[in-house]
């Protein structure tokens, strides 16, 4: 495969990793398949190399990906600020996975600006080395940038970073795992997202390491909460909306409804995927009521040339991919923010 990262870039890359000796590793808040998958394989591999390794996250992930290797030996900011906040100050290197801004490690509302975790890392005066694949990163908060939009996930750009470093070598299997964990999430399970041979000559390199990827599908697929699965039936049955119109479906999650089904972060990962399923509908919009941050939630998702990215830009605070972005609203109501989307989507057709 040919070189993803130009060779001045790399060359700082390495001196970085060879000459640090502690390494805080982080990814976003509401930690996914991903988040974890990008952050665990770069654990896995400096740990190997004898470096004093960290692995923070802003909140807990979901209790479907305990099983991934070392997830046990991550530290949560929200439960453990000052063994954070001290991991941090050592930290000779700082590496930043999954995300294009700091306030992405916010806990609240990304709107709170540079708080909290972003601070602290903001702060720190270690080298920050990004390693992503969202649009538009924020250049000036890292020192360093490996970001490539154009691939599946950051677990890959992890991946084809150390193999342009030739360190691969190096990397225990644990990492292939995680690497591979990252690209089958972030593409659901080879759905979308990586309609390029390179992402599978990766995939391809990986299997011949050994890692099963039946076994891992079953690990990533087979965790989930029994609340989970009937908070889905229930949004599906009682809370999906769907605009023919608007070849849309909307689907909205109240706090008092978070209450009933006992809750976890994580619980409505992957919902907003499911309306997509039905005939004539390529967009799905997942609405979450969070009202101890002030804040309502929003997941975009669509299929083909529709574009969510810019939808979440231009009017709900957010970004991400051209099919699937996050939002956020402040001192709105969830109905609030419903009818401000279904105008939205009304002007649009008027166009
Ligand atoms: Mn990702």
């Amino acid at each position: 495969m040919e070189m993803t990262f130009n060779a001045n870039d790399i060359a700082k890359a390495r001196q970085l990793f060879n000459t640090a000796s502690s390494v805080a590793i982080l990814a976003h808040a509401g930690p996914d398949g991903d988040a974890l998958g990008s952050s665990l394989a770069l654990y896995h591999l400096l740990s190997s190399l004898g470096k004093t390794t960290n692995v923070i996250y802003p909140n807990d992930f979901a209790a479907n990906l305990r099983w991934m290797p070392a997830a046990d030996r991550a530290l949560v900011f929200r439960k453990n600020p000052d063994a954070v906040s001290r991991i941090i100050s050592d930290a000779d290197l700082i590496l930043i996975c999954d995300l294009n801004e700091l306030t992405r490690l916010n806990t609240g509302s990304k709107t709170d600006g540079i708080v909290g975790l972003s601070l602290l890392v903001q702060q720190s005066s270690a080298p920050k080395l990004l390693i992503d694949h969202h649009e538009f990163p924020q250049a000036d908060q890292f020192d360093l940038l490996f970001s490539r939009p154009e691939l599946s996930s950051a677990s890959e750009v992890v991946y084809r970073l150390i193999d342009d470093m030739r360190m691969l070598e190096l990397a225990p299997f644990d990492f292939f795992q995680c690497v591979l964990t990252g690209m089958m999430t972030d593409t659901g399970f080879f759905h979308y997202g990586c309609q390029y041979p390179d992402f599978f000559h990766i995939v391809a390199d990986i299997v011949a390491r050994g890692v099963n990827i039946t076994l891992l599908t079953q690990n990533i697929s087979c965790h989930e909460r029994e609340q989970k699965i009937r908070l889905t039936a229930y949004l599906l049955d009682r809370k999906l909306e769907l605009f023919p119109e608007f070849a849309t479906a909307i689907t909205i999650l109240t706090d008092d409804e978070k209450r009933r089904f006992n809750y976890e972060s994580g619980d409505a990962e992957g919902y907003v995927n499911i309306p997509l399923d039905i005939e004539g509908i390529n967009r799905s919009i997942f609405i979450k009521e969070e009202r101890q941050d002030g804040i309502v939630k929003l997941s975009f998702r669509s299929q083909g040339d529709v574009n969510v990215e810019q939808l979440a830009r231009l009017h709900f605070n957010g970004g991400g991919h051209f099919n699937a972005a996050g939002g956020e609203m402040r001192d709105l109501t969830v109905q609030q923010v419903r009818d401000m989307l279904i105008h939205i989507l009304k002007d649009e057709t008027r166009i």
